[in-house]
């Protein structure tokens, strides 16, 4: 293979465009140019306050990123409550999340194009000379091929980019002699073997030392493949072949792009979540624009616009169409099946998914960008953050939020598009909430539950690499940033990504693709970034009015379960099909419409009922489906109200110097004591208790004596421990697992249980905590000696007097906090664990379901038969304010219809052999994505 001449050959001037790669920077211009089309709309910001603003972001960066450098680093990340590194082997593993780790710096990397971005030049030249020192690339560790191409790849590439962007300047990395491409390059041949398969799809782990073959790897005996995982590799890929004329990393990337649009569902055109990479069948046929299919579709685009290859853009627009027309309610964006594309997967939506507002700007289609980013916009200030996943009803239904940025991403790609200052103002709110509620004395930390607003001891290294980045060139104006953005394409990691590569090393051109599409078709040009002078010629209140029907849409939305409506039903007037939520048993005519749809109620001994399908049975194929729609909602719903029986989990916060506030943790509930959720939270400062296993009459009541006592796990029952440390006179509990590195970011939520007697006498709150977020406070009070907590089911606003009081010395005491501070107990567990609400699920009820094939079958117990499950729901809504959320849906879903003669109710008439195997289908693939981590 030959490689040009090292020393960037590319190095010391930047080529000139060739004519069609115009084409392609005036796609990425497309989204600045109208920001001086507008003239009225939102007040404008003054010039100091974006300053005011693009300089709080600057602190913040240098809060998170000095913190990094100061406790964590070399380690990949920065483990913001314990303040120290997160060392994969050395910490609990948390699963498939701990793959982006390799022991490579990541953080350091992720950052480096960060810190030109944010005009930190001198502070880059360190960080790259810190990466030459110390990085390396050839640790026995299996990572995950994608993270490490987005994160380490794509970082080492951004930094080689503006490296030689400012060593052309003469100021700045006059030393520099490509050293960071070199690096790069040795981390792609060490991806390679990863494509060793006969589809071209890559594994997605890889020993960064051993490959995948020898027995050393410890990989390569998977079988499936995330979609955004195989087919996010073209821009780094071909980036780096770019750059160094090597074209196997171009071409190995365009292979596995066209082995996934060579197996595109060919009737919808829609792409599954996962694939087998040895036999190209789909794993996962559900299909969403978020969780593990995003960047797929963003890398056809941005292949287009930074390779200027049509036949990336023909795919891209084809995908499109088919999300447009299946995936798109707006304002959501709901998954559903490849081979039925008319059913919704699933009635919740992924945070991930906040990225495809910005993709639709880019596209030129701003419209449904506008809708769909409104919408997250109302659900982030429900609950200050976009939890990992919400309802269709905007409920959480996953309340982690690892301080992701794609919402600010789409974010700012809107103003850049609109030029409105709506889009400034929700930036502003968004650098408000991190700093009320994610920041702690060290860092940012993930929130672990939007709802309690606890943490997690996690700060992603996405975090600098992206939102930082997008936060400040929303605020900056063009004198603000030492480069021309519009010269470079962001990849999916925010890396910057040159736009003249377009032209260098075209070797793999699009003659030697193997598309099918030779010509363009040009119909498909039809909504690809419009001139935004047309798009807004007269009306500068464009995007306020596409906002403005939707503004109360997520406040006086209701609780619904499937949204998809038989539209035949509507059109001729006829009744909607029964929906689960509205089934009362002791209704004759829902025990009629059962029959119809070929539903039976069996009346177990246990005093249970239940609902059995025979399809065969139903009056109609119509009605038969509908039944199936009807059980598949009543499992849903009989699985939602498992969850919700569950005690939702609780925060211990720390409000005294130097915390104030900032450090909330995870805790268990107990199902026994105070209510937090019902009564005022109880504030006191801590004390241990002795003995500290609680399990007898305390020998310190003095000490315990109107404070909250701290016990450890074990030897007795909770409820023992409460009742001694409440007859010692302590206002409240918490007791701390004597597991030792337990901790709430690898285990499911716990929920004290009773002594199985009467529990009434125990008047305080109890609360557990793992042993990692126990250690935080028994550190506190070795540190600081008196310590003060507020036990609540919610964490409360920091107190401003208590701010105020903060010295600017005591940030850094807690910072110094060591691991060696970090202390741990272990002794003997006994007593009852609970599942979390967050891990029960669907799959936990396999008995609801009939083994037989043909056969449905869901339970509901005595107490649910005569009720309306929604009831439950925390959700409230008036009837009126319901209906208008559903008539927008179900008008928007006629109009599709209406206007697209391919699509019909009646193509959705399907045999009674489809439906049930389909339905089959429909149940393994819930199943695999409520174990499915994001
Ligand atoms: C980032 O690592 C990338 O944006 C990726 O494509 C998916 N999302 C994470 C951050 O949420």
């Amino acid at each position: 293979m030959s490689e040009a001449g090292g020393g960037r050959g590319f190095g010391s001037s930047v080529p000139q465009r060739a004519p069609w790669s115009l084409v392609a920077a005036a796609a990425a211009l497309c989204l600045v140019s109208a920001t001086s089309v507008w003239t009225a709309g939102a007040s404008p910001m003054s010039r100091e306050e974006k300053q005011k603003l693009g300089n709080q972001v600057l602190e913040m960066f240098d809060h998170a990123y000095g913190n990094y450098m100061e406790h964590a680093y070399p380690a990949d990340e920065l483990m913001p409550l314990t303040c120290r590194g997160r060392v994969r082997g050395q910490e609990p593993s948390r699963g498939d999340v701990d793959d982006a780790l390799g022991k490579f710096s990541l953080t350091l990397i992720d950052s480096l194009d960060t810190l030109v971005v944010l005009n930190k030049t001198k502070e880059f030249e360190d960080a790259v000379r810190k990466v030459l020192r110390d990085v390396n690339l050839d640790n026995d560790v299996v990572v995950s091929v994608f993270e490490t191409n987005i994160r380490v790849l794509g970082g080492l590439l951004g930094g080689h980019s503006l490296a030689i962007m400012l060593k052309e300047k003469g100021e700045y990395m006059q030393w520099y002699n490509d050293e960071l491409l070199q690096m790069a390059k040795q981390l792609g041949y060490k991806l390679l073997p990863a494509f060793n398969t006969t589809s071209g799809l890559p594994y997605p782990r890889i020993n960064l030392k051993f490959g995948i073959r020898k027995p050393e790897a410890r990989t390569g005996t998977e079988t499936d493949t995330c979609t955004a995982c195989a087919g996010t590799l073209i821009l780094e890929f071909a980036a780096l072949s770019r750059f160094t004329g090597a074209t196997i990393f171009e071409e190995y990337a365009r292979k596995a792009l066209d082995f996934l649009w060579e197996k595109r569902q060919r009737s919808s055109n829609l792409v599954g979540v996962t694939i087998n990479i040895h036999t190209g069948d789909w794993v996962r046929k559900d299909s969403g624009v978020g969780a593990g299919i995003d960047s797929y579709y963003e890398y056809l685009l941005k292949a287009y616009v930074l390779l200027g290859d049509d036949s990336f853009l023909e795919r891209f627009n084809t995908h499109y169409d088919a999300i447009m027309r299946y995936i798109s309610q707006p304002p959501l964006l709901l998954d559903v099946h490849i081979h039925k594309p008319m059913l919704n997967a699933r009635t919740w939506m992924d945070a991930l998914l906040a990225f495809f507002p910005g993709l639709q700007v880019l596209k030129g289609d701003i419209r449904p960008a506008i809708e769909t980013h409104e919408m997250l916009y109302q659900v982030i200030k429900k609950h200050n953050f976009l939890p990992e996943a919400f309802t269709t009803d905007f409920r959480v239904h996953w309340a982690q939020h690892p301080l992701r940025p794609e919402f600010a991403e789409s974010t700012y790609f809107l103003y850049k598009a609109t030029g409105d200052p709506y889009y400034l103002e929700v930036g502003k709110t968004l650098i408000e909430n991190l700093n009320k509620y994610a920041r702690v004395p060290c860092g940012f930390a993930a929130m672990k539950d939007v709802r309690t607003g606890s943490h997690e001891d996690r700060m992603d290294s996405f975090f600098l690499a992206e939102m930082f980045k997008y936060l400040y060139l929303l605020f900056a104006d063009k004198e603000d940033v030492i480069f021309d953005i519009e010269d470079y394409i962001f990849t999916t990691e925010a890396h910057l990504l040159p736009l003249w590569l377009s032209t260098t090393n075209q070797r793999l051109s699009k003659k030697n693709t193997t598309s099918e599409y030779t010509e363009l078709d040009d119909s498909n040009f039809d909504w690809t970034c419009p001139n935004t002078q047309i798009l807004f010629p007269n009306d500068p209140l464009y995007a306020q009015s596409i906002r403005e029907p939707l503004k109360n849409v997520v406040d006086k939305s209701c609780p619904r379960g499937i949204i998809r409506v038989r539209e035949e039903s509507f059109r001729s007037g006829a009744k909607p099909p029964l929906r689960a939520r509205d089934f009362m048993a002791t209704n004759p005519e829902h025990l009629e419409i059962l029959k119809k749809m070929g539903v039976s109620l069996i009346h177990l001994k246990d005093g249970r009922v239940q609902l059995v399908q025979h399809a065969i049975q139903a009056a109609s194929s119509i009605d038969a489906e509908d039944g199936l729609r009807f059980m598949q909602e009543m499992i849903e719903l009989s699985s939602q109200q498992q969850k919700e029986q569950q005690l939702p989990p609780r925060a211990v916060q720390i409000v005294s110097h130097p915390f104030f506030g900032r450090v909330v943790l995870t805790a268990g509930p107990a199902q026994f004591g105070l209510d937090l959720s019902k009564h005022k939270e109880t504030r006191g400062f801590v004390a241990s208790s002795k003995p500290y296993n609680g399990c007898s009459e305390l020998t310190n009541p003095e000490s315990v004596m109107g404070k909250i006592a701290l016990i450890q796990r074990g030897q007795c029952m909770f409820a023992e421990k409460a009742r001694n440390i409440q007859n010692a006179g302590a206002i409240g509990g918490i007791v701390i697992d004597d597991n030792e590195g337990s901790s709430s970011d690898t285990a499911p939520l716990f929920q004290m249980a009773g002594d199985g007697k009467d529990t009434d006498d125990i008047t305080i709150p109890m609360l557990f905590l793992f042993s990692k977020e126990g250690s935080i406070i028994l550190d506190a009070i070795r540190e600081y000696e008196e310590v003060e907590v507020l036990l609540s089911d919610k964490a409360k606003d920091r107190e401003p007097e208590m701010e105020n009081e903060e010295q600017p010395s005591s940030e850094n005491d807690s910072q110094n906090q060591s691991a060696e501070q970090i202390a741990s107990s272990s002794q003997e567990v006994d007593l009852v664990d609970q599942e979390s609400p967050e891990e029960s699920s669907l799959n936990s009820h396999p008995e609801s379901l009939s083994p037989a094939d043909t056969d449905n079958a869901a339970s509901i117990s005595p107490s649910e038969q005569n009720s309306n499950p929604t009831e439950n729901h925390e959700t409230t809504s008036l009837d009126g304010e319901c209906t208008d959320l559903d008539n927008q849906l179900q008008e928007q879903s006629e109009t599709e219809e209406d206007s697209n003669p391919n699509v019909s109710w009646g193509k959705k008439v399907q045999p009674i052999d489809s439906i049930l195997a389909d339905w089959n289908e429909d149940i393994e693939a819930f199943e695999m994505m409520e174990k499915d981590e994001l």
